[in-house]
């Protein structure tokens, strides 16, 4: 089964949104497989965020992803990566659609509350930038013949 990384941002977690999402998450029926605070750095940043490093709003993004503490999940489910993206929104809160985690909970291009991977490939590399093998728990949980038909298994 697919897996994908999140981060609850500084601003999921100042404004102590963590369980509303970690809520969100769990009753959608997705699996939470790994779990952790921790404190960015800049290393780490301009490695996860490469793609964005030469762009004017970088160093601000940056400090905003330092402000505080994160949380960063591993989540697994049939195409959770497509799925968790879904359930995030827009990149930027103000155009995100309600129903959406940033359409529901933010109001900011850059503070919006939550990182998740992009795709599958993107996802592998991610969760291995911020867990250690170790950290991860790929259990079967007991409700799975809840969660899901045997046709959403066998794809
Ligand atoms: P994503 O988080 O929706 O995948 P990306 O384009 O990968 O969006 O950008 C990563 C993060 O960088 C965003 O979540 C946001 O916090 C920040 N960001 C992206 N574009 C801008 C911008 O134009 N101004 C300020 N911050 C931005
Ligand atoms: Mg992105």
């Amino acid at each position: 089964m697919e897996q994908t990384l999140v981060i609850l941002k500084p601003s999921c977690v100042e404004r102590c949104l963590i369980g509303e999402v970690i809520s969100r998450i769990q009753r959608r029926g997705i699996i939470i497989t790994g779990m952790k605070m921790m404190q960015l750095d800049e290393k780490i940043l301009r490695e996860h965020y490469a793609h964005l490093v030469e762009r004017p709003f970088f160093p601000e993004l940056c400090a905003s992803m330092m402000a505080s503490p994160v949380v960063c999940l591993v989540l697994k489910g049939v195409d959770v990566v497509e799925v968790f993206r879904a359930m995030t929104g827009a990149t930027n809160g103000r155009k995100a659609a309600p129903g959406t985690l940033r359409g529901d909970f933010c109001m900011s291009g850059q503070a919006n509350i939550i990182h998740a991977s992009d795709s599958p490939e993107n996802a592998k590399i991610e969760i291995a930038r911020f867990f250690k093998p170790e950290e991860v728990f790929d259990y079967v949980p007991q409700n799975l013949d809840f969660l899901y038909a045997k046709d959403d298994l066998n794809q």
